[in-house]
């Protein structure tokens, strides 16, 4: 089950950057996940660190504090204790959140500096950079944005293209404009560090090549990067808010150390080490770090987000072989993108959940749960309050919490509140606790291989085995018929209580709290960081009947409750008037066709002659359209739209070429075009031409 070929595990989530409040799509990508798997090892009682910290440097904090007309240290100051609080309330478990404005951080990065420059893993380049003739700075990164040289999108950024993912530099967009004066940008040479990465090709091929396991979505990113060729990264910036670059390493270089600063990315990830080191000082065994980062039998293992694969599959990766000593990342399971309700998420339009805003409406396990059901493990994924309120409602309360509530009542009112003995099982009985004794090895399986939606589903399926063993035993008619099969079944359910507050625990962790207290069940191994993982009732040993005959179990509470219609509406609302100018978001362009692809459409002037609506269909109206040169039996979606008597006589545009299709048992002959604006209104197209002329 658990990999045992390794001693120790060091967790991290990418650290986010302290220039806003952290949202759902942060949590969804590398945060969660992380936090589900470190607490499924604690409770494993593996060793494990889970660290992170604040990313505090780079252009976009800059930028930020520009906007809000206040010093970058202003802004990681407001946004550090936020974001941390979030996590908190989200019961995100680190063993240590750091910043990487701190010493230790400052300490860390310029030792790998000086020490990369000492063994030459560098090289300098004088070149001529973007210069801001107004504002009097060099452009770095996000301080230039323009057209991307790869899709044509007009706003994409000097370090990457937000529309086609693309990393860049600068010089490479075109039209460029300075972010901070709108000047059009210059040339100045200037010299720069750069990390080769193509002379690293070769070792990283073999490096990925050595990990077939990790996620398509992964490796398929990291083979284009191969196959385009990895070029050279400059890894330092002239912008006055970063790491200093070491002063040693640049008299080495004879270079002017004045106002150069370590590229974020090239300190970001040494990050993870810092906030190791800083655990194991507050741990007062300050050398511990070097256990995790250092010991061959330690685990390495990156939960990111898609765009952050390349720098911590190539780049750090590159950065600790050229170290020396380090073990390198292990697995890197990144998550694809979240969005929402159908559209992608967008902190600058406010199409976003944030984190602290939810954490005032609802308790943090119904999102855990959601997200975790639905996280976008292998492409991109939704999320949706309708989605949200019915798997709260119908998985959360209905399945587990009634079930649990259900054994919990009957133990209280036929059995004293103990735990009755199991007598001469049945084979339902037996077949139950068998099928229980095995959720374990299952449920780890999948989280052993970063499968976490098919954890929470076969989670979940536990409570399903325990309402459907309850009903099939009908306890409410044995209590009177016989006594000892419904302490059986009471017995046999309380156990799968029992179990599901443990191996719900890292997706529910405070629900499932909220479970052994109501069982009264103790000594089980927590999930926190800070306590004892060796000791205790622990994952494997869930399952297998805890609780003794005769256990008093402490007092019922409600577990989940509902969520209302109400209040669903009052998130939809909150999120569509968080951007009260543009209203609902527009669906996504689609890529770019060829004339030849769309001159296969044969378009028609149609006119409808009748509509009916179609038995048992809430969404079809059967339509005859009358093309000219032929009459048309068509199936329209638009029954919630329109009433039939309002389509008769309309005059529409009809795709003719369409194959046909049949749907509720009849066939349909074609399709309407029709308008859907933003709110999912749809309103008919008609042509001014008679029935059966072409539209071109
Ligand atoms: N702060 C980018 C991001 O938040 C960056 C991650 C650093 S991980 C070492 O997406
Ligand atoms: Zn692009």
């Amino acid at each position: 089950m658990p990999d045992e070929s390794f001693k120790r595990t060091l967790v991290t989530s990418a650290l986010p950057y302290a220039n806003g409040p952290v949202h759902i799509g942060h949590l969804a990508g590398a945060y969660l996940p992380a936090d589900i798997y470190v607490r499924y090892l604690r409770l494993q009682g593996r060793d494990v660190v889970y660290v992170c910290g604040s990313d505090e440097y780079g252009v976009a904090i800059v930028m930020q504090a520009m906007q809000e007309k206040v010093t970058p240290q202003e802004v990681v100051d407001r946004y550090h204790p936020m974001i941390r609080d979030s996590f908190k309330g989200f019961g995100i478990s680190f063993d240590n959140y750091s910043r990487t404005t701190r010493e230790v951080h400052t300490e860390t990065s310029q030792d790998f500096f000086r020490r990369l420059s000492e063994k030459n893993e560098f090289v300098l380049k004088r070149e001529e950079h973007l210069y801001d003739p107004e504002a009097k700075v060099f452009l770095a990164d996000r301080f230039v944005h323009g057209t991307c040289p790869i899709c044509g999108y007009e706003d994409a950024y000097g370090d990457q293209c937000e529309k086609c993912g693309t990393s860049l530099s600068p010089t490479e967009i075109k039209n460029p404009r300075s972010t901070l004066t709108d000047a059009v940008p210059e040339l100045r040479p200037t010299t720069h560090w750069y990390l080769p990465l193509g002379q690293w090709q070769s070792r990283l091929e073999a490096y990925i090549s050595s990990h077939p396991d990790w996620k398509p979505n992964v490796l398929g990113q990291i083979g284009a990067w191969f196959t385009d060729g990895l070029r050279d990264r400059a890894i330092t910036r002239d912008v006055p808010w970063g790491v200093p670059v070491p002063p040693e390493a640049a008299d080495a270089a004879g270079v002017e150390s004045e106002g150069k600063v370590i590229y974020v990315w090239f300190d970001a990830p040494i990050g993870y080490i810092s906030s190791t080191r800083e655990w194991a000082r507050r741990k007062g065994d300050p050398d511990r770090w070097k256990l995790y980062w250092q010991d061959e039998d330690s685990r390495l293992i990156h939960f990111i987000g898609k765009d952050n694969i390349v720098f911590h599959t190539l780049m750090f990766p590159a950065m600790l072989m050229g170290y020396g000593e380090y073990v390198v990342p292990d697995q890197v399971p990144a998550n694809e993108f979240l969005n929402i309700e159908g559209s992608k998420l967008s902190t600058s339009r406010g199409w976003a959940v944030w984190l602290h805003e939810y954490l005032n409406d609802f308790p943090p396990d119904l999102l855990r749960y959601v997200l975790t059901s639905t996280l976008p493990e292998s492409k991109d994924s939704d999320f949706n309050w309708n989605d949200f309120q019915t798997r709260v409602n119908s998985e959360l309360a209905d399945i587990l919490g009634n079930f649990v509530n259900r054994a919990l009542t009957f133990a209280e009112r036929e059995f004293d509140n103990k735990v009755p003995p199991l007598s001469s099982p049945s084979a339902a009985d037996e077949a139950a606790l068998a099928e229980l004794a095995g959720y374990p090895q299952q449920i780890g399986a999948a989280y052993e291989r970063f499968r976490f939606r098919e954890a929470a589903r076969l989670t979940m399926n536990m409570a399903r085995l325990g309402t459907k063993y309850f009903n099939d035993q009908v306890p409410w008619v044995t209590r009177k018929t016989n006594r000892s099969q419904c302490a059986n079944t009471v017995h046999v359910s309380l156990q799968i209580a029992a179990a599901l507050s443990v191996l719900m625990d890292p997706v529910l962790p405070f629900s499932a709290e909220k479970l052994r207290g109501m069982l009264r069940f103790e000594g089980v191994r927590s999930s926190l960081p800070d306590s004892d993982h060796s000791e205790g009732i622990g994952w494997s040993e869930a399952a297998s009947s805890p609780l003794p005959a005769g256990h008093v179990l402490g007092h019922k509470e409600i577990l989940f409750h509902k969520v209302t219609d109400d209040t669903i509406q009052t998130q939809i609302e909150k999120l569509e008037s968080n951007d009260p100018e543009s209203g609902p978001p527009y669906v996504e362009a689609k890529p770019t066709i060829s004339y030849d692809d769309f001159a296969k459409l044969d378009l028609r002037t149609g006119r409808i002659l009748s509509a009916e609506p179609v038995p048992k269909s809430k969404k079809l109206l059967k339509l005859q359209v009358d093309l000219g040169y032929e009459t048309r039996q068509i199936l329209a979606g638009v029954a919630e739209h329109f009433q039939p008597e309002e389509m008769i006589g309309q005059s529409v545009v009809v795709v003719a070429n369409l194959a046909p299709r049949k749907m509720m048992g009849l066939e349909s002959q074609g399709m309407l075009l029709m308008g859907e604006d933003r709110e999912g209104c749809l309103s008919l197209i008609s042509s001014g031409s008679e029935e059966g002329s072409i539209i071109c």
